[in-house]
């Protein structure tokens, strides 16, 4: 039942998050990782830490004997994936079960039905969400795909079952152009993803993205935590995101939370997730759920008091919900920066020697991250090296908060995007909350010309 030893499969600042919720829950820590992260914070700070591989991630965070044997040799009971490599896949969760470990996620079965994205549409809908309009399923030929088009209304859509995160869209017109689009995405989603099936939407223009935290116990009871806005993206890469939404009403917040929850409590699912809409003129359109925690979930945990991070393990565990629905308040506003080290004019990335670190500090600040003076950012993964994350009493004095814990940060040696935080936290459109899924690339675009 108690979970005494936690292997943490992942790196970076997630890796750190996970250590530091174990170690205040008195669970010792395997750290496993590349040869490029020895040097790694939280590698230093785990009671154990074994190398599995070189730095490329499919010889190491994605290779799952490794992963599995450090386990073994290390007999820890449980491992937490974290987000990215692993986390999402079903078979690596199913090994570990296998093994007589505990996986701090969700069931096998749900992680495959919601890595499916015909099949997350189709159990999004029986269980009551509601979807965008478009094709029942997956899309069996080009007469069908015309039919679905004409029915929902130009432009369309095209998506592939396997994709997510907007890998393999695209987007028609007219009927002639769905001709050669339909052909086009079938092909590059076999070639990119293994597997030719996609399905089509009616596109929406100009929507919001806002997610929904939920949180269930497996064995039918479910909580939601609120939403995220998370429309400020470049290449589908979030930049930077808040709770609660801007344009979100705590009346509004509280009806479609308990559809979310409601869902969840329908499926049994079990462990923390998030539920995917686009927001357009007032109404929600589900379009993916991730079966992890996510990159944003500080700004959640901000403005709920809960730690999600913990709540996992309880969870795997097998214990109920730590928090019933009625108990959680929404308080104040949160905001997360996103730190890369990359060029802030290029977005090329920019690994290296970091000469000095010093994380911005005070009141309702908090910096997730596994920066310090001398390290080395490695340059074979992710280029997110530290997440600022700020809370306020209302959505002003959290943006002035920003301004100045962005003023304080120092990371020196290394390039990176603090002056496009500082730029975003300065215009109107993001003062004013007034911004969609387009915003930030259209702002980019015309900062380049002017
Ligand atoms: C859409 C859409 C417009 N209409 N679906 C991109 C990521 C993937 N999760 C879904 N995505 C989109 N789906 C319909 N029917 C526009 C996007 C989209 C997007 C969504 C969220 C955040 C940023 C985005 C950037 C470009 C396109």
């Amino acid at each position: 039942m108690t979970i005494e030893k936690l292997l943490i499969a992942n790196r970076g600042e997630i890796a750190l998050r996970i250590h530091r919720a174990a170690h205040e829950m008195g669970i010792r820590t395997v750290a496993v990782h590349s040869t490029a992260d020895a040097d790694a914070m939280h590698v230093r700070l785990a009671d154990e830490a074994i190398c599995i591989g070189p730095p490329a991630a499919k010889d190491s965070y994605l290779n799952i004997p490794a992963i599995i044997s450090a386990a073994e040799i290390s007999h820890a009971d449980a491992i937490h994936p974290g987000y990215g490599f692993l986390s999402e896949n079903a078979r690596f969760a199913e090994i570990i079960e296998a093994h007589g470990i505990k996986f701090v996620g969700p069931k096998p079965e749900h992680i495959r039905t919601m890595g499916d994205k015909v099949e997350a549409k189709r159990t999004a809908g029986a269980l009551g969400l509601p979807l965008v309009p478009g094709s029942d399923g997956a899309v069996s030929d080009i007469e069908d795909a015309k039919r679905i088009a004409a029915d929902v209304g130009y432009p369309v859509i095209i998506k592939a079952a396997s994709g997510g995160g907007g890998r393999g869209m695209k987007v028609c017109t007219s009927a002639d152009e769905l001709e050669t689009l339909m052909q086009q995405a079938g092909s590059e989603a076999k070639a990119a993803f293994g597997d030719a099936t996609v399905y089509i939407e009616k596109y929406l223009g100009n929507p919001r993205h806002i997610e929904f935290q939920i949180f269930g116990d497996g064995n039918g009871n479910a909580i939601h935590l609120g939403e995220r806005d998370c429309s400020l993206q470049r290449r589908h890469q979030k930049v930077l995101e808040e709770a609660p939404s801007p344009v979100i009403s705590s009346e509004e917040r509280a009806r479609m939370g308990k559809v979310c929850a409601d869902a969840m409590a329908g499926m049994g699912y079990r462990g923390a997730g998030t539920i995917e809409f686009l927001w357009e003129d007032g109404e929600f359109y589900f379009i993916e759920m991730n079966t992890r925690i996510q990159v944003e979930h500080p700004v959640t945990e901000m403005i709920t008091g809960f730690d999600l991070v913990r709540e996992q393990i309880r969870i795997a565990e097998g214990h109920s919900l730590s928090v019933k629905q009625e108990d959680l308040e929404f308080r104040g506003h949160a905001i997360e920066c996103r730190i890369n080290a990359e060029d802030p004019a290029t977005f090329a990335p920019s690994p290296g020697l970091v000469k000095a670190y010093h994380p911005a500090g005070g009141m309702h600040v908090r910096v997730d991250s596994g920066l310090y003076a001398g390290y080395r950012v490695p340059p074979y993964y992710d280029s997110m090296v530290a997440k600022l994350i700020v809370y306020g009493r209302t959505r002003q004095s959290c943006m002035m908060r920003m301004r100045r814990a962005l003023e304080e940060m120092v990371v020196d040696g290394i390039k990176t995007n603090i002056p496009l935080h500082q730029s975003l936290l300065h215009d109107p459109a993001v003062i004013d909350g007034d911004y969609t899924i387009k915003w930030l690339e259209e702002w980019l675009a015309r900062e380049g010309e002017g």
